[in-house]
């Protein structure tokens, strides 16, 4: 009887992953392999509610797949997949979204950030997003789903459907917990430490990509907006030095070194000292990174095997969830 706990999470291919998607989540997953039962997708369904170049959308499943890898995640000991390819998400989409209340989904808050970043296509999707979310979630019973604090509501809304579901139910899925990491949960932008480093938003300036070339990482960090204040020492202070926190944060996620401890590393140096540090470390922490990725994505035979196997191992904890469903809710079987 196989006792390992699940663990589940995903990433849309809106746009090259960044040092936060790195930092935030994806560094975490590789770790928990051993002690989990892991699955890990691309959120393609996701990343069509803002609308994307096809070829583009395409590209960048498959290089979020190379990086996966190379970020440490085996596909021998773990299940990657392409949300897509397994239906059933879309399915208990649809049925979840009748147990998501409109209340609820007009509170949270990335719709209404994304609402208001594309006013000329709030679409359902969008509206409906957090029921897929749950659905992709609560197919596979995972007890734990690492994601940053961006996506804690979402993880929140899923476990209302959960209680809302099994009260009517019986016991149907499994309450699922968010696991947020302490550092590195909200990595800010170079360009304006009061947004979120996105993959999509915010100019390219403002984010670090996995694949930037080390002169793009040196020159980001360079320009990083640090605060105006007279002292320009290296002091953890996110209420009065937003830009300086973001680095030291980076800088802590990336090193393992506490704020106490960089502050006395940079003690008398300034700002001119401690940005292209900073650079330095992200550079070396990325460089086996990138190069592991481009050789992965230039084996596309391999790729596909992989995304292949992971929607068929994928495919049958969903299907054995979606029948169970279907089954309470007084669906005929076929
Ligand atoms: P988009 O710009 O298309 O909305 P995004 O960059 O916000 O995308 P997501 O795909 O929404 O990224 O997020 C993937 C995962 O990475 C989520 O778990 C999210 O919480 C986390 N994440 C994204 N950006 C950051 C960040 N800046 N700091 C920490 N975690 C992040
Ligand atoms: N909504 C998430 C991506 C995502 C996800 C998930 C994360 C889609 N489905 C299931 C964890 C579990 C985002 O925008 N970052």
């Amino acid at each position: 009887m196989d006792e390992k706990k699940t663990m589940l999470s995903g990433i849309k291919p809106s746009g090259d992953l960044t040092l936060g998607s790195y930092l935030g989540p994806l560094r975490h997953w590789p770790k928990m392999i051993e002690e989990y039962d892991c699955y890990y997708f691309m959120a393609d369904l996701h990343a069509i509610t803002v609308r994307q170049n096809p070829a583009d959308l395409r590209r960048r499943t498959l290089e979020q797949l190379a990086q996966y890898i190379a970020c440490g995640l085996d596909p021998e000991k773990c299940t990657i997949f392409v949300q897509s390819h397994v239906h059933q998400h879309a399915e208990l989409g649809w049925v979840l979204n009748c147990y998501a209340m409109f209340g609820e989904l007009s509170r949270m808050t990335q719709f209404k950030d994304k609402s208001a970043k594309n006013a000329d296509n709030i679409n359902g999707g969008l509206f409906t997003y957090p029921s897929l979310m749950a659905a992709d979630i609560l197919l596979y019973q995972p007890d734990i789903v690492p994601v940053g604090e961006d996506q804690k509501q979402h993880v929140e809304l899923a476990r209302n459907i959960v209680q809302r579901f099994n009260g009517v139910y019986g016991d149907v899925f499994k309450m699922p917990e968010p696991y947020i990491p302490k550092v590195g949960a909200r990595i800010m932008s170079l360009t304006n430490p009061g947004a979120k480093m996105s993959k999509s938003e915010n100019g390219d300036t403002g984010r670090v990509t996995l694949m930037d070339d080390p002169e793009d990482i040196m020159r980001k960090f360079k320009r990083a907006v640090t605060d105006s204040d007279t002292e320009r020492c290296v002091r953890y202070d996110p209420e009065n030095k937003p830009g300086v926190a973001n680095l030291m944060s980076i800088y802590s996620a990336v090193t393992g070194r506490s704020f106490e401890e960089i502050e006395r590393e940079f003690d008398g140096l300034g700002y001119g000292k401690f940005k292209p540090a900073v650079g330095e470390a992200v550079v070396e922490m990325l460089r086996p990174i990138q190069e592991e990725a481009r050789r992965i994505l230039a084996d596309r035979a391999y790729l596909e095997s992989v995304y292949r196997e992971g929607a068929e191992k994928a495919s049958r904890m969903a299907e054995k969830t979606l029948r169970k469903v279907y089954k309470k809710i007084g669906f005929v079987a076929r």
